[in-house]
């Protein structure tokens, strides 16, 4: 277990990394973007993922600073695709409350700003619902602000959290991301089959993109894609990886 202290070191030693993770059209095999993935190369204990240190900081102040960080990475790293001419679309995981800071909206768009290669829907960030909003319409607001500089936004782990349907409800997200559980077990249980048809029903109804996580098997993708499910991200497709592995694995992608 790590203290926040040796966390902070950690963010200014510059001992955490992004992984990628591809999505891809399962039906065109056309890969739509990357999950930027955060783990800490630790120099004792080797590569953390983030189950093992980002609670400990959920609460805290440096959760914002290393989002900040998250970002910039993952947003340089675009920058440097883009010179290698790969242009990969990039999405970063935020926690919902974060995006209750006063300075969110100003802060990101100074961001993105530092970049200019960013295209509209180049950036999306992944909701997380770690903790009840204390003001959805605000939240809501921010999103839509966020939207008229081209950020786009996904509801990550849909249909766990607290809320699921009043975000969907409320929040100008474009993509509902469907919590990887429903998807382990539909091969052997027909209630998680019944969930990822009703949430597919949801997103159609509500015009929302949907996007499968947690695609482990061949067959999982093809069950997927007969239900009418095209975009996945899954081990079947592809681990998450360091970003210098990301142009080899397009090329054999294909
Ligand atoms: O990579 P892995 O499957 O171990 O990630 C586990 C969880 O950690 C996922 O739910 C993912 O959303 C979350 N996570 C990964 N990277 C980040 C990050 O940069 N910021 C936040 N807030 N969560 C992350
Ligand atoms: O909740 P979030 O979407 O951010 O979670 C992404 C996490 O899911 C990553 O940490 C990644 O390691 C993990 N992941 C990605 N694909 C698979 C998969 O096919 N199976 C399992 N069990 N985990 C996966
Ligand atoms: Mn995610
Ligand atoms: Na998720």
């Amino acid at each position: 277990h790590e203290s926040i202290e040796r966390m902070r070191q950690a963010l200014a030693d510059d001992e955490f990394v992004l992984y990628y993770q591809p999505k891809v059209n399962m039906s065109t095999g056309e890969v739509v973007g990357v999950e930027a993935l955060i783990r800490w190369q630790h120099p004792e204990r080797g590569l953390l993922a983030p189950a093992s240190f980002l609670p400990a900081i959920q609460q805290h102040p440096l959760a914002i600073d290393l989002g900040e960080w998250v970002l910039g990475e993952a947003l340089g790293q675009f920058d440097a695709w883009a010179d290698a001419g790969i242009r990969l679309p990039v999405s970063v995981n935020i926690d919902a409350i974060h995006l209750q800071q006063s300075d969110f909206v100003e802060r990101l768009r100074a961001e993105v700003e530092r970049h200019p290669r960013l295209r509209p829907g180049d950036l999306e960030l992944e909701v997380l619902e770690t903790n009840a909003l204390e003001d959805i319409a605000h939240v809501a607001s921010v999103m839509k602000a966020c939207r008229t500089f081209g950020v786009e936004f996904a509801l990550d782990d849909f249909g766990t959290g607290y809320s699921s349907l009043t975000y969907l409800r409320h929040f100008p997200a474009s993509v509902l991301k469907i919590d990887r559980s429903f998807v382990r077990d539909m091969l052997d249980d027909p209630e998680d089959l019944t969930i990822l048809e009703g949430v597919l029903g949801l997103a159609v109804a509500f015009r929302r993109g949907i996007i499968a996580e947690g695609v482990e098997t061949l067959l999982h993708g093809r069950m997927l894609l007969a239900m009418g499910y095209q975009l996945g991200q899954g081990y079947a497709i592809a681990r998450p990886m360091p970003a210098k592995v990301i142009p080899g694995w397009l090329e054999s992608w294909g």
